[in-house]
């Protein structure tokens, strides 16, 4: 089954989205999601000038032979861009493999585990009252799983926290704006008081039957997310997201000394090795690595397997900065491995299901990939060419100070 055709669509139905198609000689094409947010004409072109034409006349079958051909032949290993280039051309794969075989991908990767894989939503607000009413209204809408943020009292802007025309209108929070990333606010002091608030409010309104998460962002130091960890332990969250910068994995020893708090980490990385000393030393609950900016499908398998001989379970990214195929390759992983632990879902704004169909459902706080041979995703490129590329970046964070400060 030979690659006929690979070629890379950017498009902004409410956000960019990088899409790469792979066609084959008999019809069968595959999609897969390369966006990494505020980078996406990097990966763009990282796929257009350098792995597309590699893919022309190759075995559409031979998956595993792909991935290492792109990765131990590129000799540079690794990296954000690389690593999302070469997930999206194995997400790509598999969705022909699927379709060629006219099974849903979950299927070939084992079967379903689990009737649902279990997601959790976003909740905020810019005071604990109306995070209280969006808890509520995502409460009623099923979701079992709720990461709550609030505006810090203090702090000019605090991040993921949706604007509420948009919350209005339905559309999610987007983090990325301008063509200029803009410059936000942080004070660890004041957000180190107010986070256990936040928890303590949310308990007392809704109890303890919810999951309740948050999200650190990456912005304390090691000590800082011991003394939060423990501050929170009271509160049974399902976990604390990111505490510090992950990159500094000995850093969540000291972490594990303070806290029973559960630990999540793993959005921003991209590979197996980022993940080795988090898992193997036991230093986290949840490892949260993206079928898109890990190497795809295939290396995500990896890197849960490997989580599930130290007890560690999954958490899969899964933001609005993720294509639709990146939220349907996931929940068939998620349907299929032993260790699952929760899925993120933020869902898309409403343009962006003008150009992606899926066939994934939700239902009572868990969703299903669907049964359609392969992912279930459908791309219009007609649709898509209405919605050119708009630069947009990330927020840069300082401190009161003026310094640069994690975002
Ligand atoms: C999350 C994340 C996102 C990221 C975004 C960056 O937990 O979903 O932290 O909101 O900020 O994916 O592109
Ligand atoms: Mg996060």
């Amino acid at each position: 089954m030979k690659i006929t055709d690979a070629r890379v669509v950017v498009t902004s139905p409410g956000r960019n989205y990088v899409t790469l198609i792979i066609e084959t000689e008999d019809g069968v094409s595959g999609l897969g999601d390369a966006t990494l947010n505020g980078r996406e004409l990097a990966v763009t072109s990282y796929l257009r000038d350098h792995v597309c034409p590699l893919l022309i006349g190759r075995d559409a079958r031979r998956i595993t032979d792909t991935w290492s051909y792109l990765y131990k032949g590129a000799y540079w290993r690794r990296g954000p861009v690389t690593m999302t280039a070469i997930a999206a051309v194995d997400v790509a794969l598999w969705d022909i493999k699927g379709k060629a075989a006219g099974l849903p991908v979950y299927q070939l990767l084992g079967g379903a585990a689990r009737d649902g894989a279990m997601v959790y939503c976003h909740a905020s607000g810019s005071t604990l009252d109306e995070l209280s009413r969006d808890v509520q209204d995502h409460l009623d809408q099923g979701y079992l799983a709720i990461r709550a943020q609030a505006a810090i009292p203090g702090l000019v802007k605090t991040y993921g926290i949706a604007k509420a025309s948009d919350k209005a209108d339905g559309r999610i929070y987007e983090p990325a704006s301008g063509a200029l990333p803009q410059e936000d606010t942080w004070e660890t002091g004041a957000y180190l008081d107010f986070a256990p608030q936040m928890m303590a409010h949310l308990r007392h309104e809704f109890g303890y039957g919810l999951h309740l998460l948050h999200d650190v962002h990456h912005r304390l130091t090691p000590i800082e997310a011991g003394r939060l960890g423990a501050a929170l332990e009271p509160y049974r969250l399902f976990w604390l997201e990111d505490p510090t910068p992950a990159e500094d994995q000995s850093a969540y020893r000291l972490i594990r000394q303070h806290t029973t708090t559960p630990i999540a980490v793993g959005e921003v990385f991209n590979s197996i090795w980022d993940c080795q000393q988090l898992i193997t030393e036991r230093l986290i609950d949840y490892i949260r690595t993206s079928v898109a900016h890990a190497g795809g499908i295939t290396h995500l398998q990896k890197i849960f397997a490997l989580a599930d001989l130290y007890g560690v379970r999954s958490g899969s990214h899964g933001p609005g900065d993720l294509s639709p195929v990146a939220m349907a390759a996931a929940l068939h992983v998620d349907l299929t491995i032993p260790n699952f632990g929760l899925q993120e879902y933020m869902g898309h704004r409403p343009e962006a299901a003008e150009v992606f169909g899926t066939a994934y459902t939700f239902a009572d706080g868990y969703m299903h990939p669907g049964d359609q041979p392969g992912l279930g995703v459908t791309f219009d490129e007609q649709a898509a060419a209405r919605y050119p590329y708009e630069p947009r970046y990330l927020p840069v964070n300082r401190r009161l100070d003026g310094s640069v400060h994690d975002w």
